[in-house]
């Protein structure tokens, strides 16, 4: 049986399911399965898994203990290919194979080497139907800090831009100043959420002493680890990141080595150091980024300031924009946004447009 509106609507609710654990499985990524079977005419969802918080078990084997012997001559719904290798836990392929279903419908095909291809080829070489990419493009979306981090060794990058009417993203030597409301300002914790470190730069760290965390009911331990571009260890011991530490963790990126006495001032508050590279007298981007993916970490959210967020795009490192225009313009000396909302590069494309109270925010992710 090929892919029907029905295959499609089940894969939509296993792309729903997958998202409850987005950003908290660790290195793996968070795909989820649905063991789907006629009962009396109609389709029933017999089973459901997702990837455990930490990445294990697999989403597979929990919607397979669900739906116990149910899942004889079912369909199971993947979002992401089946694994292949014994890894910590049994391949999930052998375990879609011994409970017996008949068919898998699949999102998005597995590029780790270890699995790419294999996990579809044992399900087939045990008699399986096999459906490959349904809703493949929405799966990828959700899974683009663990494809990236595969395909790419480095970690997916989110750039977020508050924006004001005038242009402008803050002012110079000025502290905080809002340019959007309170329904952005939650968006963005909820984006943090979703991510595995915060990146901003130490002019930003200085100038508005933020805090960077995840402030949303209930989300108050989902908060990214937060990491500051610094070469030159400026971080101030009393600002808000350093003595937060040891509750969310802080990381400075840095070619200082341990003889740098700031060194010693920061690691006593449990900061910890990133070894970067130079480039140009600045910290070397992309060698940062695939290092933060040879940690296991999939996805950077950007956070400021302007000469961060320049570096971010003059080096083609964005893999997705999130622009907030908020309603009103700042006066006084203000620091220029690096793109205006009408005037993204070609090379971005529009994937979502909202309105979040007075603002409006535009998404847009690499073409
Ligand atoms: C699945 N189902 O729910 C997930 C999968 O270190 P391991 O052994 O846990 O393997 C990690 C790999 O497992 C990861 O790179 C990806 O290929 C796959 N993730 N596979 O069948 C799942 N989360
Ligand atoms: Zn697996």
């Amino acid at each position: 049986m090929p892919a029907s509106a029905l295959d499609r609507r089940f894969m939509a609710a296993a792309i729903r399911l997958a998202r409850w654990h987005e950003g908290r499985t660790g290195s793996n990524p968070s795909v989820a399965t649905l063991i789907v079977r006629e009962i009396d005419g109609h389709p029933v969802i017999v089973g459901r898994g997702v990837t455990a918080i930490g990445g294990r078990p697999h989403a597979e084997p929990q919607a397979l203990a669900e739906a116990r012997e149910l899942a004889r001559g079912a369909t199971a719904y993947v979002t992401l290919e089946p694994c292949a290798h014994h890894g910590r836990t049994p391949p999930c392929a052998d375990a879609l194979v011994t409970a017996g279903v008949s068919r898998v419908v699949a999102a998005a095909t597995d590029p780790d080497e270890r699995v790419s291809g294999r996990g579809y080829r044992i399900l087939r070489d045990a008699g399986i139907e096999v459906e490959e990419g349904v809703l493949a493009e929405d799966a990828a979306r959700d899974l683009s800090g663990y494809l990236t981090r595969r395909i790419k060794n480095r970690v997916h990058v989110t750039l977020k831009l508050a924006i004001s009417t005038n242009g402008a993203i803050g002012r110079r030597n000025g502290s905080q100043i809002p340019i959007t409301g309170e329904v952005s300002r939650r968006q963005v914790h909820a984006l943090r959420a979703l991510s595995d470190v915060i990146v901003i730069g130490a002019g930003t760290a200085l100038n508005d002493d933020p805090e960077l965390t995840c402030r949303l009911n209930g989300l108050k331990d989902h908060s990214p680890i937060r990491l500051v571009l610094d070469n030159g260890l400026t971080l101030p011991p009393g600002s808000r990141l350093v003595k937060t530490a040891r509750q969310t963790p802080v990381w400075v990126a840095t070619s200082a080595g341990p003889e740098h006495p700031a060194r010693k001032v920061l690691a006593a508050a449990d900061v910890e150091f990133v070894a970067a590279d130079l480039h140009e007298g600045r910290i070397a981007l992309p060698e940062l980024l695939e290092d933060l993916a040879a940690k296991g970490l999939s996805s950077v959210f950007v956070e400021g300031g302007a000469d961060v967020a320049r570096a971010f795009l003059d080096e083609d490192l964005v893999d997705r924009l999130i622009l907030f225009s908020g309603p009103s313009a700042i006066d006084g000396d203000t620091v220029a946004a690096p793109l205006l909302p009408d005037d993204v590069p070609p090379r971005f494309e529009l994937v979502a447009s909202m309105r979040y109270g007075d603002d409006q925010m535009d998404e847009f992710e690499r073409a």
